[in-house]
C-alpha cells in the first residue's frame, strides 16, 4: 500500500509507543519481570482452555470467536490476527524462513515463517462468561425492531433494568482499578467530564483501525434514551476535547475520526465511540450508530427529542429483547 508522508507521520507516532512498549517490556524480562506497573510476560491460562463450540469465524476478517471452559468456568476466547505494518517490514523480509509451495513462470507462492515478535495473535478472553456474552458471540440472523417512546418505556427499559451485561468494568476504568495507565485523556468533572482510552478492540499498533472509547462521569445516563437538552455540555464537552486529544496523541484530525454512540448499546452507561473513518469497525452501520453530532443537533432542536422518536436497531434472533417485542406484538 502506498502511504502518504501524513500516514507514515501518523504511524511512526504509534510506532514511537510501540516501540517504547517494546522497550518496557524487554527492561522488564531483562530484570524479572513482576515489578508494580511493569508489563510482566503472562502466564499461558490459556494452556487449560477446554473448546466447547465455535460460536462464529471468519476467514476474511482472520478471527475466531470459541466458546469453553477454563478451570471450570464457561469462557469466551476471540482471536484475531493483527495487521502487517509497514514498520515492521525489513525485519519480516530479513528474519524470517520463506517455504516455496509452487513456482511458475513469473508467479510463485510461498509459505513465510514470521519470527514469534511479528506473529502475535490478539486475544481476548471473558472468563467467567455469561450466557448474554456467549450469545453476543454467536453469529446469528438478526432483525430490525421499531421502538417507539411507549416501547421504550413498556418493554425495553423494564428489560435492560433485569438482563443487560454488568459495567463493572466502566466503574472500575472511572474509578482507576483497571486500565489506567492506557487512560488516554480525562476530564475529571463529575457533571462533564470523562475518559478517553482504547477500546479493548483497539490493538494499538496502528492507527488504521483506531478505536477509543469516552467514558461518561456521570453515572445515571444509560443510553441514547435517557439523553436531554440537559446533557448537551456533557456531550459537547466529550466530542469536542475527545477530538483534541486524539489529533494531540494520534496526529488524526477530526475530519478523519467517525464520532457515534450505539443504540441499542451493549452496555448501559454512556459512552462515545471513536473510530478512524474508512475502518469498518463492528456496529458502525447505520442501524446501530448514532453520530454524536447528529445527536447533538437533535437535541438542541428538541429537548426531549430522544424520549420520543422512534428508534430503530437490530436485534439477534435469540435475544430476549428480541422476544419481548413479539410477546407484545410489535414485531
Ligand atoms: P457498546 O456500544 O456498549 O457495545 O460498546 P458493543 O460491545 O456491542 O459495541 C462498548 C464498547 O466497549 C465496545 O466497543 C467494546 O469493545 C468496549 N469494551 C468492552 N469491554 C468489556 C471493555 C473493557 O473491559 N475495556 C475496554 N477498554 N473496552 C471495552
Amino acid at each position: 500500500m502506498a502511504d502518504t508522508p501524513a500516514k507514515r507521520e501518523i504511524d511512526s507516532v504509534v510506532t514511537d509507543e510501540l516501540s517504547q512498549k517494546v522497550k518496557r517490556a524487554k527492561a522488564d524480562n531483562e530484570n524479572g519481570g513482576g515489578e508494580v506497573g511493569k508489563e510482566p510476560e503472562s502466564e499461558n491460562i490459556l494452556r487449560e482452555f477446554k473448546t466447547s463450540n465455535v460460536l462464529s469465524d471468519s476467514a476474511r476478517e482472520k478471527n475466531i470467536f470459541i466458546h469453553g471452559k477454563l478451570a471450570d468456568q464457561e469462557a469466551v476466547v476471540i482471536l484475531e490476527k493483527t495487521p502487517i505494518r509497514e514498520d515492521t517490514l525489513a525485519e519480516l523480509f530479513s528474519g524470517s524462513r520463506l517455504k516455496l509451495e509452487m513456482k511458475n513462470d513469473i508467479y510463485s507462492t510461498y509459505r513465510l515463517q514470521a519470527p514469534p515478535q511479528l506473529n502475535e495473535i490478539k486475544t481476548t478472553v471473558v472468563c467467567p462468561a455469561t450466557e448474554k456474552h456467549v450469545k453476543k458471540y454467536q453469529r446469528q440472523e438478526s432483525f430490525l425492531v421499531e421502538e417507539t417512546g411507549e416501547d421504550y418505556q413498556s418493554i425495553t427499559l423494564p428489560y435492560i433494568q433485569k438482563q443487560s451485561f454488568s459495567v463493572q468494568w466502566v466503574y472500575n476504568i472511572l474509578e482507576k482499578k483497571a486500565e489506567a495507565d492506557r487512560i488516554v485523556y480525562e476530564d475529571p468533572d463529575p457533571k462533564v467530564g470523562f475518559v478517553l482510552l482504547p477500546d479493548f478492540k483497539w490493538d494499538q499498533k496502528q492507527v488504521d483501525d483506531l478505536y477509543l472509547i469516552a467514558i461518561a462521569h456521570q453515572r445515571d445516563i444509560r443510553s441514547l434514551r435517557d439523553l436531554t437538552s440537559e446533557h448537551l455540555p456533557l456531550l459537547q464537552n466529550i466530542f469536542q476535547k475527545g477530538k483534541e486529544a486524539i489529533l494531540e496523541r494520534y496526529k488524526l484530525p477530526a475530519s478523519k475520526l467517525r464520532v457515534y454512540l450505539h443504540y441499542q448499546p451493549s452496555y448501559y452507561h454512556l459512552h462515545v465511540h471513536f473510530t478512524k473513518l474508512g475502518y469498518e469497525a463492528p456496529g458502525c452501520g447505520v442501524e446501530r450508530a448514532h453520530l454524536l453530532a447528529d445527536v447533538i443537533q437533535n437535541l438542541q432542536s428538541d429537548r426531549q427529542y430522544y424520549k420520543s422518536r422512534t428508534l430503530y436497531f437490530p436485534l439477534r434472533a435469540d435475544d430476549g429483547l428480541l422476544s419481548k417485542f413479539k410477546e407484545t406484538g410489535r414485531l
